[in-house]
């Protein structure tokens, strides 16, 4: 059995547990920190994510009727269901089945036939709002669950095998999340569905693909809590969704600008997201820096912070691809602690104790650090030789520790993207 489904056997006692038989499929989505390049995504800019090997195991099968029922190990989560019908409502925010709703609603509204509902365990062990997207791997799993058990009649072009059809599925199931209520990005959908093991993922967006780079062997990086929870309901919600408003208005006006100056952007095919959508084109007639020069005299405060990080952080990850090209390590560093600036000053997106936990790893012998996913709590990598990892993880596992966080601490290792297969075929033994 390989290493990614190591936590499907919790899945499968769940299941039997929970529904007084075997299941009949299991499906592994894997989580994703972001090496760099945040808040930017939902701009359509590349991003550097990875796959990492923790991850959602779901067990499952398939259902008499349209009934969908999930049930989780994860603590306080309460069981849910709901039909797999034409009207799949949410519930209150904050609330997981929603995630699950997400991913089944998506699927459904693609489908001519009724579908098929099913039953569901959920396993995982990556912390929940902790920025290294428990959701969306968790949506994927979901995901790849119904499509199995409704494969015969409605999907017969059902196969993962194609990257295409991954990005594809990445892109729609994060049009999906919308559902939830935060107007995300789609890279951790496609990080999990796309993960290479042993690289990192140069991702663009509409349409999303990627391509693996190489993650040079000697680099680690590490990632640990910072005691702050990141959940995106709520204030943290509408947090996030003023970002990208102000991110959107700002390419409005920069747009406009530059139309009046005479330079007329042409209109972008995958163009779904009003002035989100004109970023790729706008940065690559003019450099960031006049950009940045020319909103400074025509934007608000405030979606001028939101423009100069979303023009520093692009640049930023064009120079980390050379650095991992090169395996410069005190520059990929360099430019880690500069996306944390920059997310912090320009983007309010930081926290003191993110702040200190980057602080810490950094006099630690990290090369660099800096906070991953959405920001506002959550965790932090910190990217560093292998040869200082054990000095680092035991530093930032000790102010875990000392600020009560949830001990997460944990060198990743870029893994593979989401799979799905049938029990019967599975080798079950241990790794
Ligand atoms: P997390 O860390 O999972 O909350 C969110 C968005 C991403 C991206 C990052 C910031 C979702 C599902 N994910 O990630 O698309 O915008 O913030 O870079 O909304």
């Amino acid at each position: 059995m390989k290493e990614e489904w190591a936590g499907i056997g919790d899945a499968i006692v769940g299941f039997m547990g929970s529904y007084g038989v075997p299941p009949t499929g299991m499906a592994c989505a894997p989580g994703r920190l972001n090496l760099i390049g945040e808040h930017i995504d939902y701009c359509g800019l590349t991003v550097l994510p990875m796959a990492i090997r923790r991850s959602v195991w779901v067990a499952f099968a398939p259902g008499d009727s349209s009934r969908v029922r999930a049930s989780t190990s994860v603590q306080g989560l309460e069981p849910c269901q709901f039909d797999a019908g034409p009207a799949i409502e949410p519930g209150p925010p904050g609330d997981w089945g929603n995630y699950v709703k997400a991913a089944v609603r998506t699927l459904v509204e693609e489908r001519r036939e009724p579908s098929r509902g099913l039953d569901l365990y959920i396993a995982s062990d990556l912390p929940v709002a902790a920025g290294l997207s428990s959701s969306s791997a968790l949506v994927v799993a979901v995901a790849l669950a119904f499509m199995w058990v409704n494969r015969d009649s409605s999907a017969p072009r059902f196969s993962l095998d194609l990257p295409g059809r991954r990005a594809a599925l990445a892109e729609r199931l994060a049009i999906g999340e919308r559902f939830v209520g935060t107007a995300g990005g789609a890279m951790d959908q496609g990080a999990s569905l796309l993960g290479v093991a042993g690289h990192a993922l140069a991702m663009d967006f509409r349409p999303l693909r990627a391509q693996a780079v190489r993650f040079p062997p000697d680099w680690r990086v590490v990632v640990a809590h910072s005691g702050d929870s990141a959940e995106k309901s709520g204030a943290a919600q509408e947090a996030y969704n003023r970002l990208t408003k102000n991110a959107s208005a700002a390419a409005d006006s920069v747009s406009a600008k530059l139309r009046d100056r005479g330079s007329v952007p042409r209109q972008n095919r995958w163009s779904t997201d009003g002035g989100l959508a004109s970023y790729p084109r706008l940065f690559k007639g003019t450099s960031a820096r006049r950009l940045i020069d020319l909103a400074e005299s025509i934007l608000s405060e405030e979606q001028l912070r939101s423009f100069r990080h979303i023009g520093t952080e692009h640049c930023r990850v064009r120079a980390m691809l050379c650095a991992l090209g090169d395996e410069d390590l005190t520059a990929a560093g360099d430019l880690m602690n500069a996306s944390h600036a920059s997310l912090r000053d320009d983007l309010a997106g930081s926290t003191p104790a993110l702040d200190s936990l980057v602080d810490r790893a950094r006099s630690a012998g990290a090369a660099g650090a800096r906070l991953t996913g959405a920001g506002m709590g959550g965790c932090a990598i910190a990217l560093c030789h292998r040869t200082r990892v054990d000095d680092v993880l035991s530093t930032l596992r000790a102010f875990e520790d000392e600020v009560d966080a949830p001990r997460v601490g944990f060198a990743a290792r870029p893994s593979w993207g989401a799979r799905v297969r049938d029990v019967e075929s599975a080798d079950l033994s241990p790794v």
